[in-house]
């Protein structure tokens, strides 16, 4: 068996590992873990994946997990356009900072501001049903103020007066950043209003992925606000999960 790509494209991380495969040529098998479906805790993929995350890789006999490792792996086996992961050693760094960088920042602000404003103004849909408590107005004004926090950082000390993360040309730290902040945005948030700066990156890096796979790699983000109620044996299961997210 050749490569396998287990994804949810729900999940950010997996966004930036599809379209990573796809803009490269990169021939896959591509693996659905239906997050919402509750597919990540099941016994089979915790043979693929004993912590039940995604996404997750399996070359031959060799699985990997962590989209970072994922994408370093990818770019280290094929031989790939240098601007991704460039060799020289101050360029290369600047993305690895970036990638240090975005774990525990961007990837928190944004993961939180998406399920804190689904929850308020649509009661009766899968997010409220998840929680089974309400995400206050206050929480979710902090929660949106953390946000602008993190994209001020992102501006400042990433993206500057650059038209990329790292430099002239587009590389893993844009993928990865791109695919974050496409969160908040499925949820409704105005991310790249009165941010010139970050609105004209995000064309820059849009039209070097291609908008067509930008576009697909998005679409069920993009519509997260129209996904159905849970099943409430799924909400169970997926509860703990949920919540470990947001709190
Ligand atoms: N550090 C890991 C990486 O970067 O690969 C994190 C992986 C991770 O947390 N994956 C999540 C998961 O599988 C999916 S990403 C968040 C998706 C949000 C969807 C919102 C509509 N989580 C399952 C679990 O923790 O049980």
């Amino acid at each position: 068996m050749g490569l396998e790509l287990y994804l949810d494209l729900l999940s950010q991380p997996c966004r930036a590992v599809y379209i990573f495969a796809k803009k490269n040529d990169i021939a896959f098998e591509l693996r659905m873990v239906d997050l919402i479906k509750g597919q990540h805790l099941s016994d089979a993929f915790a043979q693929v994946n004993p912590l039940k995350k995604v996404p997750a890789l399996k070359d031959g006999d060799f699985t990997l997990t962590e989209s970072v490792a994922i994408l370093l792996y990818l770019t280290r086996k094929y031989k790939l356009p240098d601007h991704w992961y460039p060799q020289d050693l101050q360029a290369r760094a600047r993305v690895d900072e970036y990638l240090a960088w975005q774990h525990t920042t961007l990837r928190r602000s944004c993961l939180r501001a998406l399920w804190h404003k689904l929850y308020l103004p649509n009661p009766q849909m899968m997010f409220p049903v998840f929680l089974g408590e309400p995400v206050s107005p206050q929480t979710l004004a902090a929660t949106l103020a953390e946000l602008d926090v993190t994209l001020q950082l992102l501006e400042d000390k990433f993206l500057q007066n650059k038209a990329f993360l790292t430099g002239p040309h587009i590389s893993l730290a844009d993928l990865v950043a791109i695919t974050e902040l496409m969160h908040p945005v499925g949820a409704g948030c105005q991310v790249f209003e009165g941010r010139p700066k970050l609105a004209t990156w995000r064309q820059c890096v849009e039209a070097a992925v291609g908008e067509d796979l930008f576009r697909e790699a998005h679409e069920v983000i993009l519509k997260a606000k129209d996904l159905p109620p849970a099943d409430p044996t799924i909400k169970q299961k997926l509860m703990p999960w949920v919540l470990a997210m947001i709190r």
